[in-house]
């Protein structure tokens, strides 16, 4: 008596929700739902964090990392690509129609390119403000909690059944140049096995991949957590380190199950996810922490 479908995304998401869950009350599968779900914030300019408009590295270049997987456990990633927008697409051409699992950099700017993606410039004008600003003290502190709008990851479940997952992000404003978060990382920033649920995470990518989180949490709910038990015990494994400021840095994560049960936990509040399920689509605040 799963609930079906579903879909349940990082953060204020209502559009790219609503957007998934049109595919999917079409008939359409949770692959298809997910890419056209991340597609939505990848084109929006004012989200800061994914795709155009994203804040860029310290030296000025937006660098986006996207991964997307599906039932059958493939999966296909790329990182660090410039100029192209719509990254989450990108990355399901590299699970399709490539033997690799993950492209990097320009090689992964000219597989997009040879696909028909068009290169264009994604930092616009509100962002180059901001890192013209940040340059004057030339800072480096990830934020916590951007706008209450961030990297996006998106978990679906079809009428069949069947799960799948995407993610995608421009990473953490003003990294260093090269830097990769754990957007992209196959059980870092998503994890799905269709037998049993899938995870996307949030926030400073470092402590999400030093935690494997998104694979972490899937395996709890193999060994019988409920998803929200999954993210509360993988928020724990980041906290729980001797010496670990946690006050300083933000992860959230979301988790489903096969059943279409739902988690979302976070380190401090004002973590927030969209859920769809009974044809509604909500926004709800995650449980956190460090209360
Ligand atoms: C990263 N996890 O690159 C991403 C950034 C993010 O909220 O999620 N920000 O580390």
């Amino acid at each position: 008596n799963a609930v079906k479908p579903l879909v349940i995304a990082t953060w204020k998401t209502d559009l790219a929700v609503e957007t998934a869950a049109k595919v999917l009350e079409k008939g359409g599968n949770a692959l298809d739902a997910v890419e056209e779900g991340c597609r939505i914030e990848e084109a929006n300019e004012k989200g800061q964090s994914v795709g155009k408009g994203g804040l860029p590295d310290r030296d000025g270049n937006v660098t986006l990392d996207a991964c997307i997987m599906d039932e059958k456990g493939n999966y296909g990633a790329v990182l660090g690509v410039k100029n192209i927008k719509h990254v989450i697409s990108v990355a399901r051409k590299v699970m399709e129609d490539t033997p690799h699992v993950m492209l990097v950099g320009d090689g992964a700017e000219q597989f997009a390119v040879s696909k028909g993606f068009e290169r264009e410039n994604l930092l616009t004008e509100a962002s180059k403000k901001a890192w013209e600003k940040w340059k004057e003290k030339s800072e480096y502190k990830p934020i916590i909690n951007i706008e209450n709008h961030d990297t996006i990851g998106m978990l679906a479940i079809d009428k069949n059944g069947d799960i799948s997952g995407a993610c995608t992000t421009s990473g953490l404003a003003y990294k260093m140049a090269g830097r990769v978060g754990d957007s992209p990382i196959i059980g870092g920033g998503l994890f799905v096995d269709n037998e049993v649920g899938g995870a996307s995470a949030t926030g400073l990518g470092e402590e999400v991949l030093k935690t494997v989180g998104s694979f972490l949490i899937v395996e709890l709910m193999r060994q019988g957590k409920t998803p929200q038990e999954a993210c509360e015990e993988a928020i724990g494994r980041i906290v729980n380190k001797p010496g670990k400021n946690y006050k300083d840095f933000q992860v959230g994560y979301i988790a489903v199950n096969k059943q279409g049960e739902t988690g979302a936990y976070s380190i401090h509040e004002w973590f927030s996810y969209n859920v769809y399920k009974n044809k509604e689509n909500k926004n709800i605040k995650s449980d956190f922490f460090n209360k």
